[in-house]
């Protein structure tokens, strides 16, 4: 059995760019999602875990303290680590730029986007929460300061992406454009392992994934999709499955063949999902995994960001359930 860190070795002609580098930002990625997970495992037994933290994120949201946590366990473990000069985290106003070895401060070309816990609102009650990445490489040449625009690059300029669910198992999946990999946690031994090669959608079409609490204020082509899905699918209707959790949510997905949705409401009118710390990820995922990954009419991938924490409306899943969904958001009156 493969642990990650051979198989990258393993697949190392696959790989663009630096091996060490991947490596090194792997190493970061370990650590950081493994003192994690430790604390997640505790959570309902200190109280210096779960809960809120008592401050709101830059969108007003409250920030419990695993995010804050979260947040902390992966600027370190990346400076640590000596590999990307920059991260923007969902859980920080502005970009943070690390200095390298030295007095080089800004040799490294790597740059994270980063949901360190996302679905945080699940972790009080043992639903599965999830770590986003993605990594890119600057636009500034190295020596210079970094700029927003190293961060702001569209969706198909990543070169690796992934998530982290703390589920009933610890999975790491990622891509760096070479198919779609998962890895399990044995926490005996705290090494991860090959255990998902090439994960794809299946053929079936089998769930919808969206928070129907919201009917009333979505778009009109978002209620007609949804009684199809109930009514007029043939043969069979969908499944409905929602957890609230947008990495444990695609994660079955796409294993299990189902489409993810979040629309714009009428409280969020550009939706909620962030597209550089969630949707873009994710959407690369989706790309690799054979899905599709859109915002009802446009490819996530092609958006050109214009601030950090802008938000989108996000669907992602098989081909031709996304392509349907996106027939009727075009036929709304
Ligand atoms: P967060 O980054 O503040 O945790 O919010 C993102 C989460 C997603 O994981 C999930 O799919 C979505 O918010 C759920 O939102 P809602 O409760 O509105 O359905
Ligand atoms: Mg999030």
């Amino acid at each position: 059995m493969y642990t990650l860190g051979e198989f990258i070795i393993e697949n190392r002609d696959k790989f663009l760019y630096s091996t060490e580098a991947l490596l090194r930002l792997f190493s970061s990625i370990k650590l950081a999602s493994k003192s994690i997970n430790k604390e997640i495992n505790k959570a309902g037994l200190t109280e210096e875990i779960i809960g809120s933290s008592g401050f709101t994120n830059i969108q007003g949201e409250p920030q419990q303290k695993l995010d804050h946590f979260a947040h902390r366990a992966f600027i370190e473990s990346f400076k640590s680590r000596n590999v990307v000069c920059g991260i923007a985290s969902e859980e920080s106003k502005d970009f943070i730029v690390i200095k390298g070895e030295k007095e080089n401060i800004f040799q490294n070309k790597y740059v994270v986007l980063i949901d360190p816990l996302d679905g945080s609102s699940n972790i009080d009650v043992n639903i599965p929460i999830g770590t986003i990445f993605s990594v890119y490489i600057r636009k500034t040449p190295i020596q210079m300061e970094l700029t927003i625009e190293d961060f702001l690059q569209k969706g198909n300029k990543q070169i690796l992406a992934g998530y982290i669910i703390y589920g009933s198992s610890t999975i790491l999946v990622y891509t760096t454009g070479n198919g779609v990999h998962g890895f399990t946690l044995d926490p005996s031994v705290g090494t991860f392992y090959l255990s998902h090669p090439n994960l794809h959608f299946p053929k079936r079409e089998k769930i919808y994934s969206i928070n129907e609490g919201n009917y009333a204020r979505f778009p009109e082509g978002i209620r007609n999709y949804i009684r199809y899905c109930q009514e007029k699918r043939r043969p069979y209707p969908y499944t409905a499955r929602y957890i609230g959790s947008l990495v444990g949510d695609f994660h079955r997905n796409m294993i299990q063949g189902g489409i993810y949705i979040y629309p714009k409401t009428v409280h969020f009118p550009c939706g909620k999902l962030r597209l550089l710390y969630e949707c873009n990820p994710i959407a690369f995922l989706t790309e690799q995994a054979g899905g599709k990954a859109s915002d009802g009419k446009k490819r996530i991938l092609d958006i050109k960001p214009i601030n950090l924490h802008q938000r989108t409306p996000f669907i992602c899943g098989p081909v031709e359930m996304v392509s349907k969904l996106e027939e009727f958001i075009k036929n709304e009156k």
